[in-house]
């Protein structure tokens, strides 16, 4: 499994002085954006991953962070994906004035963002800042601060987006699940129909050609935006999206990350004085229901399932194993689970160095190693599979991903993304989770026992 090849790059210390260094130089004052270059405003899940990392740098960041998320959060519950922030500049699109959110009751009135969700991984952000913040005192008023956002945040999730009550909420655009242009949802997307007429002429804000390579296409940002546009059309009232948008989807990593924020939240409420069964509950409602729906016997591996056409989407990404992190499977499919994550679609191939995890299956034919959420490897994602097969006692395994996490950074920076098979750096650099994941890892001692690699 492992590649013994000598390794090069700057040593641990100086990455880790370096990771600090991307904090540091992305930080607004409030929040911290996940790179100056493409992505200058705060970003939900990106957030909630950089104050994992934060309170390792400055406890006091680490909770601002996540209390200038939630400022935008909607009356509803919600808790948009983008929040908007004039002073970290003012050109990416969709920006605040087209996403024009009040035309929803339950929108902030006073705080620019998008309508739209991202994985919710807040509820574990915060706990894990309760259990390693210095100041333990302040630690848990904070996370008494966040606790009630917090569950108005899962509440709305179980209560707007699972409409057939089942246990698992759906997502309403690519977007929500983090990863963009996932092979997983070419299918959707190729049966969302719609004329040029339909959506308004707009500009991306990648337009350098650098940074648009690698990203998605422009048919699929079409996609993106006629997909805002319906939204927008139905004011994002959580019923009619239900009932209206081509787009809706069960996603795994969406699921899989909120069941793991339920076992939080249990434990954040039993920290905070408050009851902690009904997370208990829920989360373990939602493990049922992927064990039981989305859990396909044919191929023996987790599929998302379309909401709209009621059935499964056939595509093997990274997305099919995170519900290890959340203690989902059974063990016999977390066997299987391990079996694919080891085979020549995910695992290391021959004697070849190959960095964990490709983020599509390299057997597919339309894998592409530089392509954005279409093969390169991920550091959040690396770190969260990590955890799973540590969860399932794959111990080797996760040590190989965690060689990844740690060895990337080390040798081409902390950039967006990296190429699964020659380790090289792509889309922006000094991007904040890979820098706060790089740290995380170090203070969880998630890379101990590396030293001589
Ligand atoms: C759209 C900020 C975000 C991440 C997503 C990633 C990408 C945005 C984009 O960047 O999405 O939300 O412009 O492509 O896919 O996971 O949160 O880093």
């Amino acid at each position: 499994m492992q590649t013994e090849e000598k390794l090069e790059g700057v040593t641990h210390e100086e990455t880790l002085r370096r990771a600090r260094e991307v904090l540091d130089r992305n930080w607004t004052g409030t929040f911290t954006m996940p790179s100056h270059e493409l992505y200058p405003q705060q970003w939900s899940w990106d957030s909630a991953l950089t104050s994992m990392g934060l309170i390792h740098v400055d406890q006091g960041r680490a909770q601002e962070e996540m209390r200038s998320l939630f400022r935008a959060q909607w009356e509803n519950g919600l808790l948009p994906h983008i929040v908007f922030s004039g002073h970290a500049g003012n050109d990416y699109f969709p920006g605040a004035d087209y996403w024009d959110v009040r035309r929803n009751p339950y929108a902030p009135r006073d705080v620019p963002c998008s309508g739209l969700a991202q994985p919710p991984l807040h509820a574990s952000a915060v706990l894990h800042l309760l259990q390693v913040a210095p100041d333990r005192e302040d630690a848990l008023e904070f996370a008494k601060e966040m606790y009630p956002k917090l569950r108005a945040w899962h509440d709305y999730l179980y209560r707007e987006r699972d409409p057939r009550r089942e246990g698992l909420a759906y997502i309403c655009h690519p977007w929500e699940s983090g990863r963009d242009n996932s092979p997983v949802w070419d299918e959707v997307m190729a049966r969302i129909q719609f004329k040029r007429s339909d959506i308004p002429d707009y500009r991306r804000n990648d337009s350098d050609d650098w940074i648009r390579d690698g990203r998605p296409s422009n048919k699929d940002y079409d996609v993106y935006i006629y997909l805002c546009e319906v939204l927008k059309r139905l004011d994002f009232r959580d019923a009619d999206v239900a009932r209206e948008c081509p787009f809706l989807v069960q996603d795994l990593l969406f699921n899989s990350i909120l069941c793991q924020a339920e076992q939080d939240m249990a434990e954040l409420a039993e920290a905070v004085g408050a009851d902690p069964v009904i997370h208990r509950r829920r989360g373990e409602w939602t493990a049922e229901a992927f064990r039981r729906k989305l859990w396909d016997n044919r191929h023996d591996i987790f599929l998302p399932h379309d909401l709209r056409l009621d059935r499964p989407l056939q595509r093997h990404e990274i997305g099919g194993f995170s519900p290890l992190f959340a203690g989902i499977p059974d063990r016999f499919q977390a066997r299987r689970c391990h079996e694919m994550l080891d085979s020549e679609a995910f695992g290391p191939v021959g004697d070849k160095t190959c960095f964990a995890v490709p983020s599509y299956s390299r057997e597919d034919i339309d894998y592409d190693p530089t392509n954005y959420w279409r093969g390169p490897v991920w550091l959040n994602i690396g770190w969260l599979i990590g955890m799973g097969l540590r969860r399932y006692g794959y111990s080797e395994h996760a040590r190989w991903l965690f060689r990844s996490v740690r060895e990337l950074p080390r040798r081409s920076g902390f950039r967006e993304r990296y190429h699964t098979e020659t380790g090289e750096g792509e889309g922006v650099d000094n991007f904040s989770w890979s820098a706060a994941v790089y740290l995380h890892c170090h203070h969880e001692g998630l890379f101990e026992g590396q030293e001589t690699l």
